[in-house]
């Protein structure tokens, strides 16, 4: 798909899909990052892989700066871009956890709300193994639903709805591990649990115009291209690659990795 053509879709839908974005050396790096995670934090869910574990992990800033997703957010918010938060849905297979319909903006407290998501497939996403639903258009007019805190054993999301809700026009967003889907950050969306036996790793990644400020305080970002505005947002200093802590990837010892 062309360029335009990917931002005449998301436009009217509010979501697109691109396949083949990343190699698929770095799609097994992907998904031996997770099981990493997975040993690393016995504790957590891998539905709820954070963006809070980033601040210490070389190889997500790198797989989040990757040049080949920037290259696809920069006609969408310009070219002096932020990463403002990651986060790793992985679901495993037969145990993986719904995520109720919910829009992404009800979650961030940004000035503007100008954000775009990469969803990053890190296996083959597909309705078996629980990948993400969308409704086409309900981007338009933007415009927020009360959405209510949630926190049950069974769904993965912290927030959701049901009214509004029109699950017939739902569509399944399927990537083949190693594309992306992009997505507005008003389209309503959710996915259902995994009780396939295909395990599904799926990493959102929200990038920002470096002018739209976070209004956490000194809630971290990474600058991937272009200039950072003056006293807008906090940019971490990276972490420097040390074998005991994490993750070894390609080019590890050569900050800043990409
Ligand atoms: O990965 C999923 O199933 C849902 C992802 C999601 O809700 C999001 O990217 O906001």
């Amino acid at each position: 798909m062309k360029g335009t053509e990917i931002v005449r879709k998301y436009a009217e839908d509010g979501f697109v899909v691109i396949p083949n974005v990343i190699d698929q050396d770095l799609v097994r790096e992907t998904q031996g990052h997770v099981e990493w995670l997975g040993k690393k934090h016995p504790d957590l869910r891998p539905e709820s892989y954070h963006h809070d574990l980033i601040v210490d992990d070389p190889f997500w800033i790198r797989l989040s700066t990757d040049p080949r997703l920037i290259d696809i957010i920069e006609p969408f918010i310009g070219s002096n871009i932020a990463l403002f938060a990651a986060h790793y849905v992985s679901k495993p297979a037969r145990t993986g956890r719904s995520v109720g319909w919910h829009q992404d903006a009800a979650s961030w407290a940004l000035e503007p709300m100008e954000v775009i998501s990469i969803w990053l497939a890190g296996d083959d996403s597909t309705p078996e193994n629980g990948c993400m639903r969308v409704i086409p258009g309900t981007h338009k007019p933007q415009r927020l639903f009360e959405h209510q805190s949630k926190n049950n054993t069974e769904n993965a999301s912290r927030s959701e709805f049901d009214e509004h809700v029109d699950e017939s026009k739902a569509v399944d967003v399927i990537v083949p591990a190693g594309g992306v889907s992009l997505l507005d950050p008003y389209a309503i969306h959710g996915s259902e649990a995994n009780t396939s036996d295909k395990r599904r790793i799926g990493l959102t990644l929200r990038y920002i115009p470096t002018t739209t400020r976070i209004m956490w305080e000194k809630f971290p970002a990474y600058l991937c291209r272009g200039k950072a505005v003056d006293v807008v947002n906090y940019y971490p200093s990276l972490p420097k690659f040390r074998p005991s802590d994490h993750y070894p990837f390609r080019g590890c010892d050569r900050a800043p990795w990409v």
